[in-house]
C-alpha cells in the first residue's frame, strides 16, 4: 500500500480509529494475516481406521480454518498481540485486553489445539509410547492400559464440547479435560496429547457413540510426535 493511499485511509477512518487501525494496515499491506492454517500433514483419508475422510476435510478445512480467521479478526488492530507466538499469548491469556479475551480464548485455543491434534496423529501409527515418555506414563499411571482407561474416562466425563488431555505441569504428567477450546496452556499446563471430543470431530461416522471414537483413536496416535512434545514440556 502506498503512503498516499494509506494516509487517505487513515484520514477517512478518523483520528481515534486510525491509531488502532495502524498495525493492522501494516499487516494488510504486507498481505499476511499473522496466523495461518497449517496444511494437514497427510491425506484426508489417511486416518480412515479411526476418522473418515469427510470428517477430516470438514474438520480441518472449515472448523480449523474458522478458528484461524476468528483469531486474525480478534487481534486485528493489536500489533503487539499479532506479533506474539500463539503459545505465548495463551500462556498469558489474562493479559489479553478484556474486550477480545474471550475471542482469543475461543479462536486462539481452537487454532492451537487443532494444530497440535493433526500433528499427534499419523497413518500407520498407534501402538505404544516409547522411551522416557513410556517410563513416565508407567510410573504415573501404573501401566499403559491403565493410562488409556483413565484417559478414556476423562474423554467421556467432558460433557458437551471440549478436549481431553495428557498434560505436563509441576514436573509430572496428569490427565485432565477442558470445555470448548480452552487450552491447558491457559492454566500453566503443557499439553502433551489431546483428543478433540467435540461432536464435529466424530459425528459423521460415530454419531452419539463417543466411546467408539475414543477406542478407535488410539490406532492413529503418533507416539513419536507425542514423545517430542513430552521432551519440549520437560525442557520448557
Ligand atoms: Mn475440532
Amino acid at each position: 500500500m502506498s503512503i498516499l493511499s494509506r494516509r487517505q485511509l487513515l484520514k477517512t477512518a478518523g483520528a481515534g480509529l486510525a491509531v488502532s487501525l495502524l498495525p493492522n494496515l501494516t499487516l494488510a499491506a504486507q498481505g499476511t494475516p499473522p496466523f495461518s492454517l497449517p496444511a494437514l500433514p497427510y491425506a484426508n483419508d489417511a486416518l480412515d481406521v479411526a476418522i473418515d475422510a469427510r470428517t477430516m476435510a470438514i474438520h480441518h478445512d472449515r472448523h480449523h480454518a474458522a478458528y484461524v480467521a476468528g483469531l486474525n479478526a480478534a487481534v486485528m488492530g493489536n500489533a503487539e498481540l499479532a506479533r506474539r507466538p500463539l503459545e505465548q499469548i495463551l500462556r498469558t491469556i489474562n493479559q489479553v485486553p478484556e474486550a477480545i479475551r474471550q475471542a482469543v480464548t475461543n479462536h486462539g485455543g481452537g487454532h492451537y489445539n487443532h494444530s497440535m491434534f493433526w500433528q499427534i496423529m499419523a497413518p500407520n501409527a498407534g501402538g505404544n509410547p516409547a522411551g522416557m515418555l513410556a517410563e513416565a506414563i508407567n510410573s504415573t499411571f501404573t501401566n499403559f492400559d491403565t493410562f488409556k482407561m483413565q484417559f478414556r474416562a476423562a474423554s467421556l466425563a467432558r460433557f458437551g464440547s471440549g478436549w481431553s488431555w495428557l498434560v505436563w505441569s509441576n514436573n509430572r504428567l496428569s490427565i485432565t479435560h477442558t470445555a470448548n477450546q480452552d487450552c491447558p496452556l491457559m492454566t500453566g499446563q503443557f499439553p502433551i496429547l489431546g483428543l478433540d471430543v467435540w461432536e464435529h470431530a466424530y459425528y459423521l461416522r460415530y454419531q452419539n457413540r463417543r466411546p467408539d471414537y475414543i477406542d478407535a483413536w488410539w490406532r492413529v496416535v503418533n507416539w513419536t510426535a507425542v514423545g517430542t512434545r513430552f521432551n519440549q514440556a520437560r525442557q520448557g
